[in-house]
């Protein structure tokens, strides 16, 4: 008996029951307790219908807990053994002939460590290897039963459990979470139905159109190949020449050069299906769906310089800040919404749905809020969780069906032949993450690492020596959408798949002033670290069709001449159905929390006045923010009073760009110290250039004074509060909230 298997038998009480004519209908395998169900339910999330949050829900929220639970494993009080469970006396010292004799071959115990050991690493992902996860829950809205059978939308208030993981897609596992790049947004719901794997991005839309371009974009984009750079970065030449010959990417490519590229935090990024999905209710009717994740805390990003200092500083910050965020109970929340259209509609757009490049503007197709997704558990075991789960687009439920889109079609099929490599055969659905929380039962046997027990002699269909079981489900189970056939087999595009730029120009055109400026800024960037001069015009060509405006900033950045617009392919011009979608811009969504996980730091030092920093300290935290103090060192300082109170950090290890607003307080002796290190003023000037709330209490001031930045005249996000003013946390909370001042960058470029 392996500690922590509670409940399980320790011997095989049964065995005889595998011989002789009980075989012909083999005993139930041990179940593990199903969550307890409410009277009338029939399966694990209905249970718990109604109770949205809170106590009430949990059996159901926690459903896969309880395959999970099988699998921990909890050494506290025990004998340490070798994995056969023997009993290890000695866990220092390998087996010798003589104390200063060779170790021997017999050393089973030193042998069994070290092969483990040698055999702990497994391939990483080929694209998206460095993520976190977490687990939560999805509660539907409503009864959205006239358009899906999916069970999680079958009751109003119905949970069904989640296990999300994001991810960065180019780099590799042990690469920094800041990177320009695409974030995956992977969600597996365990519903009672099978399991649905909703593996998303943060952005609508995709480089290329067809499965048959994915492994050549993803060979240009990863490091190239003769040296092996560069780490986690679209920055180099392999990458532009791929997308400069690759018009479809044009729209995707204003996307990765936004803000939403380099998010504030997985809490705040937005997450979509990407492609056009099939609703199914059960009459067969279906319609196409797009989906769409909103954060509850609105879409926030950081800025390029203030990404690349924080990979220094901080090669975690989305997964510390996802792990910390549901540490501390304040629960990560999305909405769910779909815009739902039928094929009618869909044939009228100036776009085709079945062409990942394209989104469905929100004024066109209004989103419908439908269910909300909560992360309120961190995974036990990062291995055992986030790195061995197994996202497939191919599993889906009934009331769940693919549209035609190309890409889609090679993602139905690659995920699960990734799978089999990176983790060593057939069945890692059986691992506990990737099992899903109703049993599967079907005649598929044997394979590398098998953990199902069958029973019986019977493992085909149809038989008649288990009587006939397991049964094919008929109507009650998966049904494709009866689609009619498209025509002839053929090697081509759809017609309107060879539009590129429409949309390109409607997500720049959307944006705010700053956010454009910073796609030029990032094309720019990108751009310089090409090195072959025809690969740079030649993506300037193609913003011409783009955008003039931008175009030419970016030229201009290059110090290069504008070289003429490159040739499109589709010469009939097109009429968008939308010329300005604000939805599109971040600051459409800027969220419904105040400053809840705000990460406020406060300068402090020696002589630093205690009524500043309490005032401060519990006003923010009393709204939600965290707040840090942090000193010239950790640990014990004196207070103005010569009170002894601690610095939660440094200025070393927790540098500005690691939090959303600074303050320094009064005190003139901790302000005397801190104006003269250079790493407060460097952490001040930083925050400053960045657009963060910086506010400066009493003399305070001198810091600022010292740091020689002339500010802009009446910045909103700059403040200075006198040593007892009453208000001084309210106006620091307002400016926290706006989050950042953009106005102030093209002053400190
Ligand atoms: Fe993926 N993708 N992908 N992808 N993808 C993988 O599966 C693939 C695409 C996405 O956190 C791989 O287990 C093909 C679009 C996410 O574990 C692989 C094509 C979107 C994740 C694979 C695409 C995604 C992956 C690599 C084009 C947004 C990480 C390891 C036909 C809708 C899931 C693995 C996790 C992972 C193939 C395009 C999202 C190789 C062939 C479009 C979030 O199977």
């Amino acid at each position: 008996l392996v500690d922590g298997w509670a409940g399980q038998r320790t011997h095989n009480a049964d065995k005889s029951a595998e011989y002789g004519s009980a075989a012909g209908m083999p005993p139930q395998g041990e179940h593990f307790p199903e969550p307890a169900m409410a009277a009338g339910a029939s399966t694990t999330s209905e249970a718990n219908a109604g109770a949205k949050v809170g106590a009430a829900a949990a059996a159901g929220r926690d459903a896969n807990a309880a395959p999970l639970q099988r699998a921990r494993n909890d050494g506290s009080g025990r004998h340490m053994t070798t994995n056969q469970a023997v009993a290890v006396a000695d866990n220092q010292n390998s087996l010798k002939a003589g104390l200063r004799g060779p170790a021997l071959l017999k050393d089973f115990i030193l042998r069994e460590k070290l092969t483990h050991f040698d055999h702990e690493r497994i391939p990483e992902r080929v694209v998206h290897a460095r993520g976190s996860g977490a687990h939560g829950y999805f509660e539907a809205y409503e009864d959205l039963s006239a358009l899906t059978r999916a069970a999680p939308f079958q009751q109003a208030g119905k949970i069904t459990p989640v296990f999300v993981r994001f991810s960065t897609v180019a780099g590799e596992r042990g690469s920094k979470d800041t990177a320009r790049d695409v974030r995956g947004f992977a969600v597996k719901f365990y519903t009672d139905q099978g399991n649905w794997d909703l593996v998303g991005n943060n952005m609508p839309v995709f480089f290329i159109q067809d499965a048959m371009k994915f492994p050549d974009l993803v060979h240009a984009v990863k490091p190239e190949p003769h040296h092996g750079m560069p780490q986690a970065a679209s920055a180099h030449d392999t990458f532009w020449d791929f997308v400069s010959l690759m018009p479809e990417s044009a729209h995707m490519l204003m996307w990765q050069m936004s803000d939403r590229a380099i998010p504030r935090s997985y809490r705040m990024m937005q997450g979509f299906g990407v492609h056009t999905f099939r609703l199914v209710n059960a009459h067969g009717e279906s319609v196409f769906c797009k989906f769409h994740w909103t954060p509850r805390l609105g879409t926030h990003s950081l800025v390029w310089d203030e990404a690349v200092k924080i990979s220094g500083a901080d090669p975690d910050y989305h997964r510390r800040d996802l792990w910390e965020a549901i540490e501390a109970g304040d629960h990560p929340e999305y909405e769910l919404g779909i815009q739902v259209f039928s094929e009618e509609q869909a044939e009228g757009f100036s776009f085709d749905v079945l062409d990942a490049t394209k989104i469905v503007p929100e004024e066109l197709v209004p989103i419908l809020p439908v269910g909300r997704m909560v992360f309120d558990r961190n995974p036990d075991n990062f291995f055992a969780e986030t790195e061995q789960v197994a996202f497939c687009a191919a599993h889906v439920i009934p009331g769940i069906d693919f549209s035609n889109d190309p890409l889609l079609a090679g993602r139905i099929h690659s995920y699960v032949d990734t799978q089999i490599s990176r983790l060593g055969g057939p069945n890692f659905h059986e691992l506990p993450i990737n099992a899903p929380v109703v049993p599967a039962h079907n005649n598929q046997r044997d394979g590398m690492h098998r953990q199902a027990i069958h029973r019986g002699r019977v493992s085909y269909e149809p038989n008649s020596l288990a009587g006939g079981c397991p049964f094919q489900a008929g109507a009650a189970g998966f049904v494709s959408f009866a689609e009619p056939p498209q025509g002839d087999e053929v090697r081509g595009k759809p017609e309107k798949f060879a539009e590129h730029y429409a949309q390109a120009t409607l997500f720049y055109d959307s944006q705010s002033p700053a956010e454009r400026r910073h796609i030029a800024d990032a094309f720019r960037f990108e751009l310089s670290k090409v090195t072959v001069p025809a690969v740079r015009r030649r993506v300037v060509s193609m913003l011409r069709n783009v955008s003039g405006e931008l175009a030419a900033e970016v030229a201009r950045g290059l110090g290069m001449a504008l070289p003429p617009a490159m040739p499109r392919v589709c010469t009939t011009p097109v009429t968008p159905e939308v010329a300005l979608s604000p939805a599109l811009s971040l600051l459409s969504r800027p969220g419904e929390d105040g400053i809840r996980t705000r990460r406020i730091a406060v300068l402090v030092a020696d002589g630093s006045r205690a009524m500043d920093v309490t005032t401060l300290h519990e006003g923010l935290t009393a709204q939600g923010a965290v707040v840090r103090l942090l000193g010239p060192h950790v640990g014990r300082l004196q207070d103005a009073d010569g009170a002894a109170f601690d610095a939660d950090a440094s200025l070393e290890n927790e540098p500005g760009v690691l939090f959303d607003a600074l303050a320094v307080v009064g005190g003139a002796a901790a302000a005397a110290v801190l104006a003269a290190d250079v790493r407060a003023l460097e952490h001040l000037r930083d925050g400053y250039r960045h657009g963060k709330p910086l506010l400066f209490v009493g003399e305070g001031r001198q810091v600022w004074d010292a740091t020689g930045v002339t500010p802009l005249d009446n910045d909103p996000l700059l403040l200075f509060a006198g040593a007892d003013a009453d208000d001084t946390v309210q106006r620091f909370a307002a400016a926290i909230v706006r989050h950042r001042y953009p106005e102030r960058e093209p002053a400190m470029l």
